[in-house]
């Protein structure tokens, strides 16, 4: 088995990877199976005049290569090109990408660093995998320094039509720079095809039968590798008991009230004033909902220094905040807003004991949320998952209820079946989406990557 190179904007903690996500801990596991090496960005910034060299950590058969950043690389290649032109370009939200030509340059120049720390560890046999949006042009840069391996990258994010794509300055080069690498993966068929669009329309690349693009006298192998969860691991939490969540659970039982429950990044893509506003006309047009209904919203912080996500946080304060005041009661609180982050097993809990998992993105790759949802049902009583037809999920997740996360009535009407919806109907979806999680788990995604990644 050839060494596997990972590399990611961060990397994460090899040590305590049972409480991270479920991407850190399968990529994890499987590269302590095979060895291998993970290299990222510390999470630390440093003055433009101090040269650090990379730190080389062993932990047991990973090798852990990190590299600072200086203030100028986390302000142009972070905040701006990644997180400021990138991540709202490829969901779709040209209002607001910040285009600067400062930030292009500090990406490269970033990825650039990337190169040069990663080139002394590389061995000839190495199997090179590179990950998301901040590290577009990695490979072009190590084949210029000679790298010779094969080098796969995966997009955990969407990846826009051309015509979203052509509004941002040197797209051109970005969808080159893709075409450096030995395998494209995606999340799904609409970002595969999307890319073969471009290709096809503005690179005059053909397209071969097996789904490979020809670029000059090699081929590129793009193809759908849906990411998936670590189903058992995650059905093994919810299964454990929680004090805490019991005792809000029966309370609840008690007064007979169901719980909506939406677990999110705190970010403008993933369609949380919609939401609330869809939550709010739930009660508008069923009133005999109202205090029988609560909404719990966990929003976990994130990229707080970019101007965008300060303004999303504001309004969901203020939307929680008049949803309240319009209609709580002494004794009921309709929205509850966790500006926060909720231990794992404590998340795997409060899924399992909420009637309704609203995941509803305007765009979203894949939404592992959704997955963990479906994970922490019971056989005996399940819930329902309410998904947006934008996230990447709803691809192959058809037995949730499938809604337009723009169309706040229609996420309404929806939340209304999902909390009468009859026990057998539910075990019905339940059991189809349980199967299609399990066909594509975490486990799936690794195997069936780097099966085409080391054999062509
Ligand atoms: C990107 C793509 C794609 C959230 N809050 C807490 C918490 N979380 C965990 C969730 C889940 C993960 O974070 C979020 O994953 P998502 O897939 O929903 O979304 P992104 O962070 O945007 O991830 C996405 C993914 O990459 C993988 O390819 O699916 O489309 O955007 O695991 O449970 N975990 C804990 N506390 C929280 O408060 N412990």
């Amino acid at each position: 088995m050839k060494r596997l190179v990972v590399v990611s904007n961060r990397v994460a903690d090899l040590k305590r990877s049972a409480q991270s996500g479920g991407l850190a801990v399968g990529l994890a596991d499987s590269l302590k199976r095979r060895g291998g090496v993970w290299m990222g960005w510390d999470g630390q910034t440093m003055r433009a005049d101090e040269q650090p060299e990379p730190r080389i950590r062993k932990i047991g058969d990973v090798t852990q290569v990190t590299i600072p950043l200086t203030e100028e690389d986390y302000a142009q290649y972070y905040l701006g090109f990644s997180n400021s032109v990138l991540w709202p370009l490829f969901h779709y939200r040209l209002d607001l990408v910040d285009y600067k030509t400062v930030y292009l340059e500090g990406y490269r120049r970033v990825t650039s660093k990337f190169a040069d720390a990663l080139l002394p560890v590389l061995e000839p046999d190495d199997l090179i995998w590179i990950h998301d949006y901040h590290l577009i042009p990695l490979a072009a840069e190590l084949r210029q320094r000679g790298c010779k391996q094969r080098i796969g990258y995966f997009l955990h994010i969407p990846f826009p039509p051309p015509e979203v794509l052509a509004a941002v300055p040197r797209h051109r080069w970005l969808v080159e720079s893709l075409l450096e690498y030995d395998v494209l993966g995606f999340q799904t068929n609409t970002d595969l095809g999307n890319l073969q669009h471009y290709v096809e329309e503005n690179l005059g690349c053909k397209m071969e039968a097996n789904g490979r693009i020809a670029v000059g006298d090699r081929s590129v192998h793009a193809g759908c590798f849906p990411i998936g969860i670590d189903v058992d691991a995650f059905v093994a939490m919810a299964e454990q008991p929680n004090e805490e969540v019991q005792i809000e659970t029966q309370r609840r039982e008690i007064l007979g009230r169901k719980q909506i429950i939406g677990v999110d990044r705190l970010d403008y893509t993933k369609g949380l004033p919609d939401r609330l506003r869809a939550f709010a006309r739930l009660l508008e047009l069923y009133p005999e909902m109202r205090k029988s209904v609560a909404l719990m919203q966990i929003a976990t912080p994130t990229r707080e220094e970019v101007e965008a996500y300060v303004e999303i946080r504001t309004e969901l304060e203020a939307l929680s905040g008049s949803i309240n005041g319009r209609f709580a009661d002494f004794n009921w609180t309709p929205v509850r807003y966790i500006h926060g982050i909720v231990p794992r097993d404590a998340l795997a809990a409060l899924f399992r004991a909420s009637q309704v998992g609203l995941v509803t993105p305007l765009r979203d790759g894949m939404n592992l949320v959704a997955k963990e949802y479906i994970a922490a049902q019971s056989m005996e009583n399940p819930g329902v998952l309410v998904l947006s037809k934008f996230a990447g999920a709803a691809e192959d997740l058809r037995e949730a209820l499938i809604v337009n996360p723009f169309d706040v009535d229609d996420m309404a009407r929806n939340l209304c079946r999902a909390l009468t919806m009859p026990l057998e109907e539910r075990q019905q979806r339940q059991r189809a989406l349980m199967k299609r999680i399990r066909e594509h788990d975490n486990a799936h995604w690794l195997k069936s990557f780097l099966s085409v990644l080391e054999n062509g």
